[in-house]
């Protein structure tokens, strides 16, 4: 059976850092109205918009205080309205950020919360009376460096905030906070939001006498990722939302597993549409959060394939996704931004249109965007900014660090959007807020806007041929040559067609013969990033080489 949106071609579009209208230096609603167009062309058929709603910007609008209005950095709850007609007009659909694992602390409840002991807004936070010796209630550390818990002085209590300290957790033990949410959910529906992408999907249900995890400032997922009422309150928030107006739910969902995630995705289930998981994006940073740990080819396909095949075994449904907002860019992390900068940027657009799963891509991505040097003082990132002030005071020496801070560093995809090699690359007339990347004045949308051989030309001809062959939405996914270390192969097959994909995931030449009980020479090169000689029986593969072969069932034989 297919699920609703299983068409869909979803661009994340992060607002501080998309278009500038009004000449302030930050992105916002308007600077994306006027880009719906180019939206539009390049095949988009969704746009997922990061939090635009009211927030002292600690996190970057992933810190909410006021849910049911725009920031007036990002425009007013007007412009949001212009924002969905146009985008509707274009058949574009629009899903909003759906950040309520926690809020600001300058949200309305927090500061009521915080006011006394008896407040009646008291339990719709996390409080803890600390340990005897004066300890915070329990070990467990932010993802944000330091203690998940904070002291306030006023009521002698702590409270638990799993983000950084002005991102106190709401308790959803408290059908009062269930309620206030799904009431804002009714508010932006009612304003025709298709669709929502969940913020820290499995965190709301927490292990509420928050045990000691036994190492100070542990990150402790074994206590509030997956917890005992996740899936209840999603069978709520779908049957009182998602299911009331016809919606597409996608959770960010760090720490399943493919079996679990399945629960969340199956269609039988009523709680999501899909997860975004993180088995490939975690693989470098292993050993540390902020360690850049060797990464093979090979360990990047076990990843990819470690998810795909069950998930579809268990009648589960992911995003496909090799960046967003959080992670460094895919081209730099994945590819090669240097000597195979566009053939590796290519070939992961293939992979990412190719695999089973709706994909999304996040702004920049289609023209190769790549990581950027940051100076220290150039940071902006939060979560960065605590990890340096955790070094200093814990005396740590930054250095043995640096090369996955630069690496990982969420900054790396939050430099401006590259539209022009003009002043700021076309995003703003005033000073950015962060760093545009040197590079814009070669990386950018009107330089490659008439290249037909351009990264964005090539993202332009998949997303067709995304549209055109719905073998890439509902077929069947086999993969072939499971060990090989540096080659994915895999079909996708289904009554009318069946499609090979051979991607290169290294920076070597292959040479490869192909298995000849597949007849491959009656498979036509339907797209590719290098020319293939015939017969096809003996490949030669180059770096980041990828290629899009297709029989039509009519050529069966
Ligand atoms: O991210 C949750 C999350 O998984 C992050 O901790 C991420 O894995 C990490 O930052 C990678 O280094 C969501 C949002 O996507 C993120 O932007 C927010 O900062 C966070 O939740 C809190 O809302
Ligand atoms: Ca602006």
């Amino acid at each position: 059976m297919e699920i609703a949106f299983k068409d869909e071609i979803i661009y994340q579009i992060y607002p501080m850092s998309f278009c500038d209208s009004n000449g302030d230096g930050i992105g916002d609603l308007r600077g994306v109205i006027l880009k719906l167009d180019y939206l539009q062309n390049l095949g988009i058929t969704c746009i997922w918009i990061s939090p635009f709603f009211k927030s002292p910007r600690d996190d970057n609008g992933y810190d909410i205080s006021d849910y049911r209005d725009v920031d007036p950095v990002f425009g007013t709850l007007d412009d949001f309205k212009d924002l969905m007609k146009e985008a509707h007009r274009r058949k574009i659909k629009v899903l909003m950020d759906l950040v309520v694992n926690h809020t600001s602390d300058e949200h309305p409840w927090f500061i009521e919360s915080k006011k006394s002991r008896d407040n009646p807004c008291r339990d719709y936070y996390i409080w803890r009376d600390g340990k005897n010796n004066g300890e915070p209630p329990s070990d467990w550390g932010s993802h944000f460096s330091g203690s998940a818990w904070e002291w306030d002085e006023t009521t002698g209590q702590y409270y638990l905030h799993l983000f950084s300290k002005k991102q106190p957790d709401l308790n959803w033990e408290n059908p009062r906070v269930r309620g206030e949410i799904f009431d804002m959910m009714e508010f932006w529906s009612g304003l025709g939001i298709d669709g929502y992408r969940i913020d820290t999907a499995c965190m709301y249900s927490k292990n509420m006498q928050f045990p000691d995890t036994g190492e100070k400032y542990k990150v402790a997922c074994e206590y509030f990722n997956d917890g005992p009422r996740m899936h209840e309150y999603f069978r709520e928030m779908h049957e009182k939302v998602f299911e009331k107006y016809g919606q597409l739910s996608v959770g960010e969902a760090n720490g399943l597993t493919p079996y679990k995630a399945s629960l969340y995705t199956r269609e039988d289930r009523k709680e999501l549409s899909m997860i975004l998981q993180f088995g490939h994006v975690m693989l470098n940073r292993k050993t540390h959060k902020w360690a850049n740990d060797p990464v093979t080819p090979f360990d990047f396909k076990k990843a990819l394939l470690g998810w795909y095949e069950p998930i579809y075994a268990y009648s589960g449904h992911l995003g496909n996704y090799l960046s967003n907002h959080d992670q460094p860019r895919q081209v730099s992390k994945f590819g090669d931004d240097k000597k195979f900068w566009k053939e590796s940027a290519v070939m992961l657009a293939m992979l990412n249109f190719t695999l089973p799963g709706i994909p999304f891509v996040y702004q920049g991505e289609e023209i190769g965007m790549t990581n950027c040097f940051f100076e220290q003082d150039e940071y902006r990132d939060v979560e960065i900014l605590n990890f340096f002030r955790q070094c200093e005071s814990e005396g740590k020496n930054l250095n043995q660090y640096m090369d996955g801070v630069v690496f990982n560093n969420r900054d790396n995809a939050r430099t401006p959007m590259q539209w022009s090699s003009g002043i700021n690359a076309g995003f703003s007339s005033a000073h950015p807020w962060i760093k545009v990347n040197p590079n814009y004045t070669r990386i950018n949308v009107e330089q490659q806007m008439h290249d037909g051989d351009s990264i964005l030309a090539a993202y332009k001809k998949l997303i067709s041929l995304r549209k055109n062959h719905r073998v890439l939405v509902n077929g069947n996914f086999s993969v072939l040559d499971r060990e090989h270390p540096e080659l994915l192969l895999f079909s996708r097959e289904n009554q009318e067609e069946i499609f090979l994909v051979i991607l290169n995931l290294s920076r070597r030449s292959i040479t490869y013969a192909m298995d000849l009980s597949i007849d491959i020479d009656s498979f036509k090169v339907l797209f590719a990033n290098f020319t293939l000689g015939r017969p096809f029986g003996n490949l030669i593969v180059p770096p980041f080489g990828g290629c899009i072969l297709r029989r039509g069932s009519e050529s069966a034989v």
